[in-house]
């Protein structure tokens, strides 16, 4: 897309599908929640508070290609002693509480509908900078298996030791989420994740996962995988 990176309509209908399973993710929860009295009322205003700062119609701002980084200024992490190198015959798993469980390989991702952002990265540990992403949006790759209306997590796999990251099911329909195999416009380097990486836009950089492997769509919160970045002293939820 050149110029503007969404369109209009991209957003209206990016939009009409996260408000589907957002309003059936909110009666699923409504149930649970103490609705009433003063902590009731506080709850709702906190609540309003909230998706009014981090809402699924809240874009991170897109930057002109003249604010990247330098190549090669961009600083890579991972957490495996080695640069991680994905398994022979490598292929993203999408499975958990979907109708239709798929494996698809970059090639398959790269024919679907491909989008770009360039939105500034924040690290938790205080550097930022600035690249372009090239790939998929993730509400497009649920739109494939058909997400159950159950569905309120998803976790995020990676062959880079097992980093594992849970998270909102908003936060990964967001349009500004996408599944990255580019990079500035070329292949995704290893040093940055290849052959697949996450970009979130809207969240710190933490949660942008590298070297990806599956995804399970999910109805339970859990923070107990070997690398829970809540025992890594990070918070659950990275909006900025
Ligand atoms: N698999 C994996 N993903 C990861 C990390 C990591 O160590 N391993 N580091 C995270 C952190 S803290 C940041 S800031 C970004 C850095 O992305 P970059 O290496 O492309 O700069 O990746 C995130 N995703
Ligand atoms: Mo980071």
């Amino acid at each position: 897309m050149s110029g503007k990176l969404f369109t209009r309509r991209d957003l209206l209908v990016a939009g009409a599908r996260t408000a589907g399973l957002v309003a059936l993710g909110s009666l699923a929860c409504d149930s649970q929640r103490p609705r009433q009295g003063f902590l009731g009322l506080m709850e709702r205003v906190n609540e309003r508070f909230e998706r009014g700062l981090f809402g699924p119609d809240r874009l991170a701002p897109e930057l002109p290609q003249a604010d990247e980084t330098p190549e090669g200024e961009f600083p890579s992490y991972h957490i495996s002693p080695e640069v991680p190198v994905a398994p022979a015959g490598w292929a993203l798993s999408v499975r958990g509480l979907v109708e239709r469980p798929i494996t698809l390989s970059v090639q398959d991702l790269q024919r679907l509908p491909r989008t770009s952002t360039r939105v500034r990265h924040h690290c938790v540990e205080g550097w930022s900078a600035v690249a372009s992403w090239q790939g998929v949006r993730l509400s497009e790759v649920a739109r494939l298996v058909r997400v159950d209306p159950r569905a309120r997590y998803v976790e995020f796999r990676s062959f880079d030791s097992g980093y594992w990251s849970s998270w909102d099911l908003e936060s990964a329909l967001h349009p500004q989420t996408i599944l990255a195999y580019g990079m500035n416009g070329r292949e995704l380097p290893v040093a940055h994740g290849a052959p697949l990486r996450v970009r979130v836009e809207t969240q710190l950089g933490y949660k942008s996962m590298k070297y990806l492997r599956g995804l399970v769509v999910t109805s339970e919160f859990d923070d107990n995988g070997p690398y829970g970045m809540i025992q890594n002293g990070y918070s659950w939820y990275a909006g900025i």
